[in-house]
């Protein structure tokens, strides 16, 4: 398998001007008739180049050349390539190609999934529909006549505007769309099938109505609103804080149940998984709610931040996903409660990226090399490449950032860039230097702040030293020092932040401020501090760093309980969980008694009692960190003594604080029926945590209260709320709940997936033979991703203890479903193989263990580059 390098980019040999498509489309043949208009482009300065397209599993049927047949010896066709090395510098192709989506189970290029036919072409699925110039830089306009059965398939839908459409003999029709916008091939779409539309409208700023059209099948009808919704407050949201209207009429969503991840912004015509736009009361989550109005929020700011502005190369893809990641936290911080999301998002970051960047397959945020593209969707490119816009915005301010964007808008509209000319447009509209800041698009690893301080009692003076690193990650041995903005503030012993002077300035500039980290050890030193402080540092995760400060447990608890920053509330909390469970895994290591330490009762009964705080900040703040970032913390991960340990503090704190937990259930309890929009998800979050803790404690009285939850619930957060923890019992009640709870959701297949997830993530000894008899349930579909998710997934990425059993039976368990996979969805198979690529950190045993299933895997014939290349950077 091929290496591509950032370094061997080159501008494309031929530009594509127009793109005329016919589909005929049928299940297993559908013909493409594809008739490219193109010219040589002078900007290589190469003269005369033959013209090679790329294809993938394709047949090529028929092929003119400026209405001329072809003769076979003017090119050459493999299924992968079509080359013609004698072309006029303009010229029309017209190639004919036929495939067959019914049998094209990668769900990349046109697949179908049930009864209707759609596409998915990021990044590179255009390809296995006709020969084309598969790459971002070469966009072109569109237009595209569907053909197909009128019965099976009455609604034809392609990018754009629809200009024509009518009856076609045997029971066929047609229709014609246009897309007025310049696009690279990966955001074409199409789908065709027996669909039915929840239609709105969205008046733009400058007076245009955009009717919305929500696409789903007949059966769905009724679950579209809240897509629709959070459809339009993105619109609203995009136009307010970034001044950006839509610029097309028309703008269609369509769900569809086989999708490999959660969503497409397709120009006009965003796919998505069914998980991400169906809900209703009864079937979705507050949680689900919350990811649809996220993605439906994220497809849509890509509209300017990927689609108007695209990428030049897929090195560049943190260009769009990391900006339109960091765009759709913002809405979703706006929609609800900043803080809370704010820590949502941290915590994610911490326990994935953070372990993506310690392990073998670490890379930049802008990669320099790959195998397989598909396989840099990583939380490294989205999820820090998110991080790295918010440090812009931190750096340069509110007004700052936002000229900044303004500027990117006015000068690389219709164009496909790099992050450079984005980073570029920022440092021009702030007047700053960036170049040391770009180090974070080509370092890869996570930094560690070490900070110590001094307080010099006499001058009243207090001096931090930040001494910055970066641990070695594959390829980059040496690091130069980051650009990061540090914010923090200092408290007083009594909880009063002090104002802020730092050496050589006039006055105090307020209680928090940003400074700037450049070098590899630096001091700041703040006067006129009346006594030794409390720092606050890296206040509301102000860089993507592990901060290394030596805070003793009264420090933590004044931060808790005084900081004016929520964030650094909350992550004081989890420093002091995190020193607790990990010295009690130490304890469960060398065979000592386990205690939980009184102050830390304490102080966690004292939250509890203050339910007057916002609710769903109280359920953050009380909820231990993950098993997964437990483990992040340890030299050796020790799964067993991990989960032992933190279940040990759980059942401690549900039995000492009993009454405190019953009351802040019953603080909780619904007055009216459920609404997603009641404003109450943050009470139904402290409810059912709550729960959990007291269900933690074994008593029968938990269980019964869970029981009754359970089944008095109007809604599917207080269902599985209940259900959640009942999964982890051992108890009659448990396998009760469970059947009545297939019982009742058969057919939902969204339900369905987290059933299959419940059972999968129970911490209970006997949960892989469960899961291996669930492989076997008639409602077990290997080739549905939600399905292959919500089971083999959810074990392997979500069941730490049971997954790294000492057999290693997980271990076999999971290879041979990668293996299963690899031919029939290579993308899902290699995103299923990561937990893998974390064996060194790991005990000596199951390090063989998992190295033996690596190997195995790596030992197959006819492995796709996407299950290849991660395999072998993993051993
Ligand atoms: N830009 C979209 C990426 C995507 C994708 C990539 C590879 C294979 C399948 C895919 N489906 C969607 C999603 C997004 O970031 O919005
Ligand atoms: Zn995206």
């Amino acid at each position: 398998h091929r290496t591509i390098h950032q370094k061997d980019y080159s501008v494309p040999d031929y530009l594509i001007d127009t793109v005329e498509l016919d589909f005929d489309l049928a299940p297993e043949c559908t013909r493409v008739l594809s008739r490219l208009t193109l010219h040589l482009n002078h900007d290589t300065g190469n003269g005369q180049r033959p013209l090679v397209l790329n294809g993938d599993d394709l047949k090529l049927v028929s092929l003119k050349l400026d209405g001329v047949e072809l003769p076979t010896e003017y090119y050459q066709v493999t299924d992968q390539q079509l080359s013609i090395p004698d072309l006029p510098e303009r010229c029309t192709l017209e190639i004919g190609t036929e495939i067959n989506p019914a049998a094209n189970s990668a769900l990349s290029g046109l697949y179908a999934s049930g009864p209707m036919l759609c596409t998915q072409c990021e990044a590179e699925g255009f390809r296995r529909i006709t020969y084309f110039l598969d790459r971002p830089d070469v966009m072109a306009i569109y237009t595209v006549t569907l053909k197909a059965d009128k019965k099976s398939c009455p609604v034809l839908l392609a990018n754009g505007n629809r200009t024509a459409q009518g009856e076609l003999p045997e029971g066929r029709h047609y229709a014609t769309w246009h897309d007025p916008f310049k696009k690279p091939s990966y955001l074409f779409a199409l789908v065709a099938g027996d669909l039915v539309h929840k239609a709105g409208t969205f008046t733009t700023c400058s007076g245009r109505t955009v009717n919305l059209e929500i696409y789903v099948e007949e059966k769905n009808r009724d679950k579209c609103d809240h897509a629709l919704l959070s459809l339009k407050r993105a619109m609203q949201w995009d136009e307010e804080e970034f001044g950006r209207e839509y610029d097309l009429d028309t703008y269609m969503v369509v769900a569809v149940d086989d999708f490999n991840m959660g969503a497409m912004e397709n120009k006009g015509l965003n796919i998505f998984n069914s998980r991400y736009v169906l809900a209703s009361p009864e079937s979705a989550t507050d949680a689900d709610y919350q990811a649809i109005e996220e993605v439906i929020g994220h497809e849509y700011f890509h509209n300017w931040t990927g689609n108007r502005i695209t990428c030049r190369d897929w090195f560049q893809l943190s260009l769009k996903e990391g900006l339109t990641i960091y765009r759709d936290q913002e809405f979703s911080a706006d929609m609800q409660s900043r803080p809370v999301k704010r820590i949502e998002d941290v915590k994610l970051l911490r326990s994935s990226q953070f372990a993506e960047d310690a392990g073998p397959l670490a890379h930049p945020v802008r990669p320099e090399s790959y195998v397989e593209i598909n396989n840099f969707y990583s939380m490294t490119v989205y999820h820090k490449g998110g991080e790295v816009i918010r440090m812009l915005r931190t750096l340069l301010g509110k007004e700052g950032f936002r000229r900044g964007m303004d500027l990117y808008f006015e000068r690389h509209d219709g164009q496909a860039v790099r992050v450079d000319e984005f980073v570029q447009a920022m440092a021009d509209a702030g007047g700053r230097d960036l170049t040391q800041f770009m180090r974070w698009y080509d370092q890869a690893g996570t930094p560690v702040l070490s900070i110590s301080d001094s307080y010099d009692e006499a001058a009243k003076t207090y001096t931090l030293t930040v001494s910055q690193s970066c641990p070695p990650t594959p390829g980059q041995p040496e690091k130069l020092p980051f650009h990061l903005p540090l914010a923090l503030g200092l408290l007083e012993r009594g909880g009063r932040e002090i104002p802020l002077r730092l050496s050589g300035e006039g006055a105090a500039g307020g209680t928090s401020r940003v400074l700037e980290v450049t070098e590899a050890s630096q001091s700041f030193s703040f006067l006129d501090v009346p006594s030794r402080p409390v720092p606050s540092l890296l206040r509301n995760f102000s860089a993507p760093v592990k901060v290394q400060y030596p805070y003793s447990d009264e420090d933590l608890m004044l931060l808790m309980a005084q900081d004016s920053d929520p964030f650094q509330r909350w992550e004081a909390g989890q420093i002091q969980a995190v020193k607790l469970i990990c010295g009690l895994v130490a304890d469960i290591q060398a065979g000592r008694p386990l205690v939980v330490s009184e102050p830390f009762i304490a102080a966690f009964g004292k939250l509890l009692a203050d339910l007057d705080q916002d609710s769903a900040f109280l359920a953050e703040a009380l909820t231990l960190p993950a098993e997964s970032y437990l483990a992040e913390q340890l030299e050796v991960i020790d799964p067993e003594a991990i989960h032992q340990a933190r279940e040990f503090v759980r059942s401690t704190l549900g039995e000492r604080h009993w009454d405190l937990f019953l009351a802040a259930r019953e603080k909780c309890v619904a007055r009216e029926p459920y609404h997603p929009d009641d404003g109450l998800s943050g009470c139904r979050k402290l409810k059912n945590l709550s729960l959990s803790y007291l269900m933690a404690t074994g008593k029968q009285q938990a269980i019964e209260l869970g029981m009754r939850q359970f089944e008095s619930a109007d809604n599917m957060t207080d269902s599985l709320g209940a259900l959640s923890p009942l999964s982890n019992c051992d108890c009659p009640e448990r396998s009760q709940a469970l059947a009545a709870f297939y019982q009742c959701w058969q057919g939902d297949r969204g339900v369905i997936d987290k059933w299959f997830t419940l059972q999968a993530t129970s911490r209970l000894p006997g949960t892989l033979s469960e899961v291996l008899a669930l492989l076997e349930h008639p409602d077990f579909d290997l080739r549905n991703p939600n399905r292959a998710r919500s089971l083999i997934g959810a074990f392997s990425q979500a069941n730490q203890v049971r997954f790294h059993e000492k057999s290693g039976a997980g271990y076999s368990f999971l290879a041979d479903q990668i293996l299963k996979l690899n031919s029939m969805n290579p993308q899902i198979a290699a995103r299923l193989l990561t937990p893998f690529s974390r064996w060194r950190r790991f005990d000596p045993s199951r390090q063989e263990l998992m190295k033996q299933q690596l190997q195995r895997i790596l030992a197959e014939p006819g492995l796709a580059r996407d299950v290849y290349e991660l395999a072998a950077k993993s051993l």
